[in-house]
């Protein structure tokens, strides 16, 4: 009986809070909107510098060798596609993401951030970071592409900045989790606010998952490339590289998610279809983004089969939270197109708000990664994997993904966060929607052209524009690659004009500042099970299976060690 009513006051209690938690209007001080927005420019200001890129490499791969062009400042394809990957995989999206999560801590926890000068910290290290590894990649240094697989040698010095950046969102981490920490103390029993939950626990694995290429560049990488061992191991380089390379495609995506599941209903004028699904998808990748990575690494000779196989099926594994978001965004969607009076098995998809930049952006980066999913799903397999391994397949699947699921999600994100940041108006929102519907079209016309001579066996990271021969049925498709790349750099530079235009517009009165979306759920999030806003049982879960599907491949291959190969200078 006493149990019971301690029971009951308990859910009250957290009844109450919750409510005022909606109550409490919160404005994020100008300060930290400050500190957001430099986030946001490292990250866009690196997106603009790598795009450059983009289509020196579809042209070399539609048989036009424009490197002698840019000779004087650039030396060859293999240094534009280091910077290529370098700026836009790693640079923009680990300063956009630790911005953006500073905001959505924050705003979710609605609260400063507790150790404000941790996370400036942080954010410094990142910067140093970034500036001692661009100096050498700049200096074609350190030309050894995105993956910087050993026995390629780059100089110290990009090792170490990228070390640098990935310890700079360790340490914005710590000061999200003091900030969570003291909330959960004044907030026991409330149900972490959905955007806050996300971001957390995607820093979480971002902090397990980067182990692997910290111990790679701590221990192998950097002592070799300053001499003081004999030689590097590539096997095990590799997959410690991939424990990382995996479980980073994740830490790109998540984010997107965090959006589409918390803010995007509230912006298509709807809500969270189902606050526990939602919640019970991110646990899910946590336990299952880090164990798999092996399936980059399925033609590596030197990991048994049996293993191959396990992080297969894991692979699989982890489509699932994938579909299980489809399923609930898109139940979410559904409901705001019929309350926006959409009507029919379709009529919904018309009724939502495609003329806000910020949504349409979203939405194509959805319908777009329906396929990058499925082609996920189809490397996944060993037997098919062999087919496209190493070919244009790759690319192809790689720019649905993190260029588009997660780049046109995060231009959708910006086209709300700079105007919010920075108190002006959206410069010319038609603009911005036209700009987004240009890269679908574009990346559909790219990833297609890369996927179909990929299926030919065109290789990637090549530069076609020089090869002495190509077979005569890759063309058409090598061409429709060249087309689609100039169509998505036009677009990546409206995106920027955009920005910029933005930026420079006058401000506007604080009433009209864009809000933050913050979509409400169906249910009261009080709701949704407790297990499923406890922290231990799933970080257990997801160190037990790390332990078992890497721990033997682990023990095997340092007890093998060969630190024998000398490092190479192929470029
Ligand atoms: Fe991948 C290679 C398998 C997802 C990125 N992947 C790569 C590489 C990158 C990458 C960068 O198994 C190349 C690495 C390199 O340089 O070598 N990938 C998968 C699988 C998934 C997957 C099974 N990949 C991603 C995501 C990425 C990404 C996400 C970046 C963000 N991938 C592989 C494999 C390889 C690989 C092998 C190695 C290939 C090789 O041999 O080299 C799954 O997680 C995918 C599951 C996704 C789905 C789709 C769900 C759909 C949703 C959209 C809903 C729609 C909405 C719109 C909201 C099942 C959620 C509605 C709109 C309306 C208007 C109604
Ligand atoms: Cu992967």
């Amino acid at each position: 009986m006493a149990a019971t009513t301690t029971a009951r006051t308990g859910a009250r209690v957290a009844a109450q809070a919750s409510a005022q938690i909606k109550e409490i209007p919160y404005v994020i001080p100008a300060a930290d909107k400050r500190f957001i927005g430099l986030h946001v420019l490292v990250a866009i200001i690196a997106l603009s510098i790598g795009s450059l890129f983009g289509p020196l490499q579809s042209f070399e791969y539609a048989g036009v060798d424009v490197y002698p062009l840019i000779a004087p400042l650039f030396k060859s394809y293999y240094q534009g596609l280091t910077l290529h990957g370098v700026l836009n995989a790693l640079v923009f999206t680990t300063f956009f993401i630790t911005g953006f999560f500073t905001l959505t801590i924050m705003y979710g926890l609605k609260r400063r951030l507790s150790v404000p000068k941790l996370n400036w910290a942080g954010f410094v290290i990142m910067c140093v970071g970034l500036i001692m590894a661009a100096i050498p990649t700049l200096l074609n240094e350190a030309t050894v592409l995105y993956t910087f697989y050993a026995p390629m040698q780059a100089s110290v010095f990009f090792y170490l900045g990228l070390t640098l950046v990935v310890v700079g969102s360790w340490v914005e981490g710590y000061g999200f989790y003091i900030t969570y920490y003291q909330w959960r103390k004044q907030n026991p029993g409330v149900r972490t606010p959905f955007i806050a939950f996300g971001s957390l626990l995607t820093m979480v694995m971002w902090q397990i998952a980067t182990l692997g290429v910290a111990i790679e560049i701590l221990t192998m990488l950097v002592p070799w490339s300053l001499g003081l061992i004999p030689g590097a191991d590539p096997q095990l380089s590799r997959t410690y590289f991939w424990f990382t390379g995996h479980p980073l495609v994740y830490f790109w995506l998540l984010p997107a998610y965090v959006s589409w599941y918390g803010m995007l209903p509230k912006q298509a004028g709807g809500k969270l279809f189902s606050d526990s699904l939602a919640r019970l998808s991110f646990w899910l990748f946590l336990v299952l983004s880090v164990p798999l990575g092996f399936h980059h690494q399925y033609v590596d000779p030197g990991i048994p089969a049996f293993w191959k196989w396990i992080q297969a099926l894991l692979t699989y594994a982890v489509a699932f939270p994938s579909l299980m978001t489809a399923f609930t965004v898109i139940a979410s969607l559904e409901y705001a197109g019929r309350k926006r009076g959409g009507t029919g098995l379709l009529g919904w998809i018309r009724a939502l708000p495609w003329g806000d930049p910020s949504v349409s952006a979203q939405l194509l980066a959805g319908i777009l990664f329906l396929f990058g999913g499925i082609g996920g799903i189809i490397n996944a397999s060993y037997n098919i994997n062999l087919v496209i391994h190493n070919t244009a397949w790759v690319p192809g699947h790689l720019h649905l993904t993190v260029a588009t699921a997660v780049t046109l999600s995060f231009m959708g994100i910006a086209y709300w966060l700079v105007p919010h940041l920075t108190g002006r108006k959206l410069w010319k929102p038609k603009l911005a929607v036209a700009q987004t519907w240009i890269w679908f079209i574009g990346m559909i016309i790219f990833s297609n052209g890369m996927h179909t001579v990929g299926l030919l066996g065109a290789p990637r990271r090549t530069p076609l524009g020089i090869a002495p021969y190509v077979p005569p049925e890759w063309n058409s498709r090598l061409i429709q690659s060249g087309i689609g790349g100039a169509i998505l750099f036009v677009s990546m530079y409206l995106f920027i004009a955009v920005m910029i235009g933005t930026l420079v517009s006058k401000k506007v009165a604080a009433a009209d500042v864009p809000a933050i979306p913050v979509a409400e759920s169906l249910q009261d999030p009080q709701n949704t099970p407790a297990w499923l806003d406890r922290w231990a049982p799933w970080l257990a879960a997801t160190i037990g299976l790390i332990l078992l599907s890497y721990g033997p491949q682990l023990i095997s291959q340092i007890a093998n060690m060969s630190l024998t190969s000398p490092g190479f200078k192929v470029w």
